[in-house]
């Protein structure tokens, strides 16, 4: 019911799903991810990449599932080296920004087939009332972790790459832009039903490169996706853009809009694009509470606020490890018997 609520503007039904639903607060993941000694593997093998998919569906009422991947396969398949570290997080060899992703002869198909044939297999094992979305991260925030070579807190070593070379970090974009294009649509036609696309480090970007880097290149990956044929909704997420969630709601040509929990929802509301369908933005931290009436509340704040308006249930960010499996089945029954 996903993907109908948005295409048809439905007002009365609030479909419900979870950033990171698949992840690490489920048991079943957590079993699964066992068996796989890295995250990469863990990605690129079709049988676990459709179990973990599937799921939170088992577990929960949802309307949708996220594919089971990560942001940082782009790079991986770029020839770029990734490995995922327990509680340090995901580490990346060093690059040339000039000449990586210049080979055009990355053949982006045959690297991604287990993921294709995944995508094929969730797709004829979940009901048509539940949709299948894909994903991709931003160019900015695939950049970041390209750049710095992991998490970081200012991501400070692609500023200055931005500052000093503008020029030769532009064409870097440009060409990461492209596979993120390519990306997103071999998903679709392997038969994803909705795409996502994740900008977790908005934030990070310079305030007078926003425009370029933050909008312009969403613009061209919705622009250039349509032109080659892709029809389904796309939901953008710039996590953190604070006031610039306006503009990018009005110029990034996403239909629906991904509001994070640091977000005042009534002021968004307001002053977005009344356009766009929106998405969010419960505190995930909500989840992980032992005090369910704190969780009601801000549930039902949620349902009040987007009582007369296209809204997706969400989460502001990803679940965390901590989240409560009762807190989450509270929040859907509360979510279905508000909107029912
Ligand atoms: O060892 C483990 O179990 C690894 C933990 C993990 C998981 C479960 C990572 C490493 N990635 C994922 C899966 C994942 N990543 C999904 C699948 C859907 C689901 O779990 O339901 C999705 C949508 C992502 C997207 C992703 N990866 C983002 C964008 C969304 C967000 O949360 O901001 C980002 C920034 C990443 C990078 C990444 N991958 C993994 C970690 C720990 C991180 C974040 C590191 C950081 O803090 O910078």
């Amino acid at each position: 019911m996903l993907v109908k609520t948005i295409k048809k503007k439905n007002k009365n039904y609030k479909p419900i799903w979870f950033m990171r639903q698949a992840g690490r607060h489920l048991p079943n993941y957590q079993k699964l991810r066992k068996k796989h000694n890295t995250f990469l593997n863990f990605c690129l093998t079709t049988s676990s990449i459709v179990e973990a998919t599937l799921i939170p569906i088992k577990e929960y009422d949802l309307d949708a599932v996220i594919l089971f991947s990560d942001i940082l396969i782009l790079p991986w398949t770029l020839g770029q080296k990734v490995s995922f570290i327990k509680n340090i997080g995901p580490q990346l060899s060093n690059i040339d920004y000039k000449t990586i992703a210049l080979k055009s002869d990355v053949n982006l198909i045959d690297v991604l087939e287990p993921i294709g044939t995944a995508i094929k297999q969730v797709k004829s094992k979940i009901p048509i009332s539940k949709d299948l979305i894909g994903f991709a991260g931003a160019p900015w925030t695939i950049a970041c972790y390209m750049i710095e070579g992991g998490t970081s807190k200012n991501f400070e070593k692609i500023r200055e790459i931005l500052w000093n070379d503008e020029r030769g970090f532009l064409e870097f974009y440009d060409r990461l832009t492209n596979k993120v294009i390519d990306l997103l649509e071999y998903q679709v036609k392997c038969g994803v039903d909705v795409l996502m696309i994740f900008d977790t480090w908005s934030h990070m970007i310079p305030s007078v490169y926003w425009q370029k880097l933050g909008i312009v290149s969403m613009a061209t990956i919705v622009e250039e996706l349509r032109r080659r044929g892709v029809l389904v909704p796309i939901i953008g997420f710039p996590f953190k853009a604070g006031e610039k969630l306006v503009q990018y709601s009005y110029e990034s040509k996403v239909d629906v809009v991904s509001v994070d929990w640091s977000m005042d929802l009534k002021w968004v509301l307001n002053n977005i694009n009344k356009h766009v369908v929106t998405q969010g933005n419960l505190d995930p931290i909500a989840l992980t509470t032992e005090n369910t009436q704190s969780l009601t509340k801000a549930v039902t704040e949620i349902l009040d606020i987007t009582k007369d308006k296209v809204h997706i249930f969400n989460v502001g960010h990803g679940l965390t490890p901590k989240t409560q499996i009762e807190n989450v089945k509270k929040t859907i029954t509360l979510v279905r018997t508000g909107t029912q």
